[in-house]
């Protein structure tokens, strides 16, 4: 059984943002081209989002790597205006605790504080295809993390950008998510595997 992952389609995350991955305006039309694709076949889509609070150590004022970005009940935390999300698609929040970076999907919660490991098991979902920002966090961290757990994973690798703070960050990212066992595929590769 398999489900849909979409992570950090955000303001903040897109051109314009506080941490603009180069590109990532292009890959949201192809996004939304999984999405429907996915609901039009009832399957499942679980939409994350990097949720900091003001305070965090994820933040430079207290240590961690990056400028204020994505702070919960502000724009830049919003998903991008063009993002589509299905009524009945699970949003799950990241990066809430201020002790913690918090890459992976596999630490974000519903709203009923349930994770997404936990939600996947419950829904006998055994494939996640993933799309998304940053290539170099967020995607990477989910997919080691997803392998880990033992789910088959689809890298969409039409709709997927990085942050590439080190020239080179997203090919390397790519490579290693591919050496460790995600497959990658693209819009017209899924579409042969739904139908
Ligand atoms: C992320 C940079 C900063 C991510 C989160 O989840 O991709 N990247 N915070
Ligand atoms: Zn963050």
């Amino acid at each position: 059984r398999r489900a849909l992952i979409v992570v950090g389609v955000q303001i903040d995350f897109c051109p314009g943002g506080v941490l603009g991955a180069a590109g990532a305006e292009k890959i949201i039309p192809v996004i939304n081209g999984y999405i429907e694709a996915f609901s039009e076949k009832q399957m499942h889509i679980f939409i994350t989002r990097d949720w900091h609070p003001s305070d965090t150590k994820h933040f430079n004022a207290f240590g961690g790597a990056w400028h204020p970005h994505c702070i919960m009940n502000t724009k830049g935390a919003q998903f991008h205006p063009d993002l589509f999300i299905p009524r009945n698609s699970i949003i799950l929040s990241k990066g809430m605790d201020p002790d913690l970076d918090s890459y992976s999907a596999f630490n974000a919660l519903d709203i009923n504080n349930r994770d997404l490991y936990s939600l996947l098991k419950d829904y006998l979902i055994d494939e996640i295809y993933i799309c998304g920002i940053a290539t170099d966090y967020c995607v990477r961290y989910s997919v080691l993390d997803a392998l880990k757990f033992g789910l088959a994973v689809k890298l969409l690798g039409d709709a997927i950008r990085g942050l590439d703070v080190k020239a080179g960050d997203s090919e390397k990212a790519l490579e290693e998510m591919i050496q460790e066992g995600a497959e990658f595929c693209e819009f017209d590769d899924v579409k042969a595997y739904l139908s």
